[in-house]
């Protein structure tokens, strides 16, 4: 429900938005950053899975969000704990002070858990529990992130909408998806629309079309029907989901002003 989202957008003072760095196009949500904006917010887009795209292509799509939206932008990967001090530096930015209270908020998938435990590192031995009544028998909490900022640990999470590729991008969860197979399909076509090697480097196969992926992908882990013993396509389209979300799929886009040539020639 977006109600939630906006609830700890209005008890913020700066919200951060976390998309993914693959596509930080579709994993943007403009109705979240209007309604930030509405409320008079601070607003950080971070670009999260940073060390799955090459840092030029960050640095681009950095600059054209700054440019085009006028929003403070930062890159990271959370996982590899790259980025944080300078995203830190960008908190404060945005709070315009040392001190005050932020939000992360996202589609699912795109790292906040994982941003925030980035963020607590060193911090963590010092978070101390701020718990605030909340309805009546929940609290949530908000932790440490520097001597005077604090991040409330529960993120906002933008239900996935668009169509049925959109939300599997936006980290709609793969128990959710009706069609695992033609939705899979349509991801498998876009991410080769950008690297024709991407799933045949993250499953180290060979293979002809989408179909056969699933079918080799299925093969690979011992997926077959019981009846007949055909390969458990449903599944490997589900596990093929659940690796995207995960980031075990590498590739980029580009920002609208650069040319697809620029895109297609690239090989890295
Ligand atoms: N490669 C890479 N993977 C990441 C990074 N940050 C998060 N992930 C992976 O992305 C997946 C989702 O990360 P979470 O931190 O749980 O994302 P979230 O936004 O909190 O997810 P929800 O709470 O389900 O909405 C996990 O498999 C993470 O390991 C990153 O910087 N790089
Ligand atoms: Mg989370």
């Amino acid at each position: 429900m977006l109600g939630d989202v906006l609830k700890v957008i209005k008890k913020s003072d700066a919200v951060l938005e976390i998309v993914d760095s693959r596509e930080p196009d579709l994993t943007r949500s403009k109705k979240i950053e209007n309604i930030v904006k509405k409320e008079g917010k601070g607003l950080l887009i971070v670009i999260n899975k940073g060390d799955l795209v090459p840092r030029e292509v960050l640095e681009k799509w950095k600059r054209y969000i700054e440019k085009e939206d006028r929003i403070k932008t930062v890159y990271i990967s959370a996982t590899s704990h790259l980025g944080t001090k300078i995203l830190r530096n960008a908190i404060k930015e945005v709070l315009k002070g040392n001190e005050g209270t932020i939000c992360l908020v996202g589609y699912p998938k795109t790292g906040k858990s994982s941003i925030i435990n980035a963020l607590k590192g060193r911090h963590s031995a010092s978070t101390s529990a701020h718990p605030m009544a909340y309805g009546y028998t929940k609290t949530i909490q908000k932790f440490k992130v520097d001597s005077k900022i604090y991040a409330w640990d529960t993120p906002g999470i933008i239900p996935p909408d668009g169509s049925p590729l959109e939300r599997a991008i936006r980290g709609q969860a793969v128990e959710k998806i009706e069609d695992p197979v033609k939705v899979a399909l349509l991801l498998i076509d876009r991410i080769e629309k950008f690297d024709k090697n991407a799933l045949k480097s993250a499953y180290k196969l060979d293979y002809s079309d989408g179909l056969d992926l699933l079918q080799k992908i299925a093969i690979k882990r011992g997926w077959f029907y019981k009846k007949d013993k055909e390969p458990l396509i449903e599944e490997a389209a589900r596990q093929l989901i659940r690796d995207y979300h995960e980031g075990k799929i590498i590739y980029f886009t580009l920002p609208p002003s650069e040319s697809n040539d620029e895109n297609k020639s690239s090989n890295i």
